[in-house]
């Protein structure tokens, strides 16, 4: 979302040290011309029609889909690229097994030659943004530098991007993240996403695409974020935060983390099941939170971003009335296909039929999918039709619970409660979930992905667990952590639990837990709903499904907690002690 331009100071003399790096950067790049961004509408608009004008970008049918377009990527860049990104600290150590690590020199070297001359005959963006609302002191900023007018149009709707940002950094005595991107020539062989969080930068070569693109998302706030955070006391997190109000009018927040493609979006937009009469639900974020501790003991959070980079496929009005009616007017689509009508198609899009595919070829189902399965829309937050206006609020929300998850065809139970805070932060340590099309490779292997960061914890994971374990230990209140997992399969391969809405009656029982009003069992791995205890009415699922779901198999859990031993192992001395006794006395209650 644009902030309004209101200055008559000319934008390269607002901040010195933005124009000497902007200066510096078009000395080795070379651009034609250097834009500077002021936020405004217009902007958007004229960046938008010149896209138009040069093929970039395709005009969808206005009637039905007024204010959108498609964008098509190239066809090796679809995703986030984990194997090219790296984490470039002067000791290896620091970045941690969990990372790629570049020596900060040889990094530095090799996109220097990258970047030389790379935006001859091409515009230069100059993009001020500012994470999180402008007047929270929990917000920072950057600047991007971009030679692409599609990564500029979605920083435009993804942060606060022009004039107040600029200003900010100017009174902030000119400290900002420094993102240099540039798309290069889209070869995956000359394709790095650098990081060097000791000087808080980041450098981006040969992808157009998301999280490898748009730096002030993954790269800034989750990479640089989390490393800054860890030196300044607080945690930068890929969480959903979403305001649940129960029918007496309670509003609670809490916050998720489920990794890349594991439904925050969805879960942060749901709509109460019809059974549920009297609940609401409010968004605050769908990807991103930095928490805070507060003067009161409780932990703060605030959205970092003002718009969603959200998957489409399986958007539909069954699954998330929200997000379909959201993305009907002035988003922009990635990858996604075309209907006859020149309509945007998705798998899960049940109302129409497809005819182009993602790459622009007549829909031929040899050819797999008509939209990319990683196919993406960036909307603004504030079409939501659920969004929450404490998403602008610069003292963020407080957060009642923490709720880790990923997606586990087999043994994590739909749903746990850890014993206290450093249980929690085991919980969160040992998530693991099969991977997903939103980053490249092979999708649906089962790997750990603690608190769902593996590919944006920018430092080691030993000293992050360690973190962890130092903020909830600072907290008068902390918020109680879960554990859940929507994906548990039976043995044809069909979900046992009917997800989305029906999500809610989990989230009812975590917060009766947090009220102190709800029954629970205790188990080896923390406390469980019995069947009872959840709210399963007008729900058609028959009670061996949920049993299935709310029982703990030890045998099959000692295989696990043997496996996650292995993993923490791997971080040596840096894994905390008392993430160790942690584990110790899981294993301990499973025998
Ligand atoms: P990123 O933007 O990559 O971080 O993804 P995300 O975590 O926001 O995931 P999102 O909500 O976009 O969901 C990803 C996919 O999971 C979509 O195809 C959804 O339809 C599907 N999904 C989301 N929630 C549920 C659920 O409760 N049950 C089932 N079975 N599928 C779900
Ligand atoms: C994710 O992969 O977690 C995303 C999409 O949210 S991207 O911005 O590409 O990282
Ligand atoms: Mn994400």
């Amino acid at each position: 979302m644009a902030t309004a331009p209101h200055t008559l100071v000319p934008l390269p003399d607002v901040s010195k040290n933005v124009a000497e790096w902007v200066a510096s950067v078009a000395a080795l790049t070379q651009p034609e011309r250097i834009y500077w961004c002021d936020g405004s509408p217009a902007e958007f608009k004229r960046l938008r029609d010149e896209l138009v004008a040069k093929g970039e970008l395709r005009e969808l049918n206005q009637k039905t889909f007024p204010g959108c377009y498609l964008y098509r990527s190239d066809p090796t860049d679809v995703a986030r690229v984990e194997h090219l990104t790296f984490i470039c600290t002067q000791r290896k150590e620091d970045a941690g097994p969990n990372n790629n690590w570049m020596d900060p020199v040889e990094a530095k070297a090799k996109m220097r030659a990258l970047y030389a001359g790379c935006m001859k005959g091409r515009t230069l963006y100059v993009i001020p943004y500012c994470m999180g609302p402008l007047d929270s002191p929990y917000a920072r900023c950057g600047v991007e530098i971009t030679d692409s007018a599609y990564v500029t149009l979605n920083m435009a709707i993804m942060t606060r991007i022009g004039v107040g940002a600029l200003q900010r950094i100017a009174q902030e005595g000119g400290d900002f993240v420094r993102g240099l991107h540039s798309t290069g020539d889209l070869n995956p062989a000359r394709r790095f996403i650098m990081h060097f969080p000791e000087e808080l930068s980041i450098q981006s070569v040969g992808s157009g695409y998301g999280g490898n693109a748009l730096l002030g998302k993954k790269c800034h706030a989750l990479r640089i974020a989390s490393y800054q955070a860890r030196s300044e006391g607080w945690l930068a997190e890929h969480m959903l935060i979403v305001g649940l109000q129960n029918p007496r009018g309670e509003r609670r927040y809490v916050a998720a983390a489920f990794p890349s493609a594991c439904g925050k979006t969805n879960l942060a937009m749901l709509i109460p099941p019809d059974t549920m009469p009297g609940w609401k639900v409010f968004t605050v974020g769908d990807d991103i939170c930095w928490m805070q501790p507060g003067a009161d003991g409780q932990l703060w959070a605030i959205n970092p971003e003002s718009g969603y980079f959200g998957v489409v496929p399986g958007t539909n009005p069954k699954t998330n009335k929200n997000a379909y009616d959201m993305i009907r007017r002035d988003t922009l689509f990635t990858n996604v296909a075309l209907t006859a009508d020149n309509e945007p198609w998705w798998e899960g899009r049940k109302d129409a039929e497809p005819a182009i595919d993602w790459i622009g070829r007549p829909y031929d189902p040899k050819n797999g999918p008509a939209a990319h399965p990683n196919s993406r829309f960036t909307v603004a937050a504030t079409q939501n039709p659920c969004y929450d206006q404490a998403a602008e609020d610069p003292r963020g929300v407080p957060i009642a619970a923490l709720i880790f998850g990923g997606r586990r065809r087999e043994l994590a139970p739909l749903v746990y409660e850890a014993r206290d805070w450093a249980h929690g932060v085991l919980v969160g340590a040992s998530v693991a979930s099969e991977t997903t099309a939103a980053a490249t490779g092979e999708v649906g292997i089962v790997r750990r992905d603690p608190m769902a960061m593996k590919p944006f914890a920018g430092y080691n994971y030993g000293d992050y667990f360690a973190h962890w374990l130092n903020v909830g230990a600072k907290l008068k209140h902390p918020p109680k952590i879960f554990h859940v997992n929507w994906f548990r399969q039976d043995a044809k391969g069909g979900f046992l639990w009917p997800g989305f809405g029906d999500n809610l009656r989990v989230l009812e029982w975590i917060l009766d837990r947090c009220a102190g009003r709800a029954q629970a069992q205790e188990t080896a791995i923390g406390w469980l709903p019995r069947p009872q205890d959840l709210d399963l009415k007008g729900l058609d699922i028959s009670p061996e499904a949920i049993g299935e779901l709310t029982t703990v198999h030890s045998e099959a859990w000692s295989r696990e907690v043997a496996d996650f031993r292995k993993y923490l192992q791997e971080f040596g001395a840096r894994t905390p002690a008392a993430l160790m006794a942690e584990l110790d006395g899981v294993a301990q209650r499973l025998k």
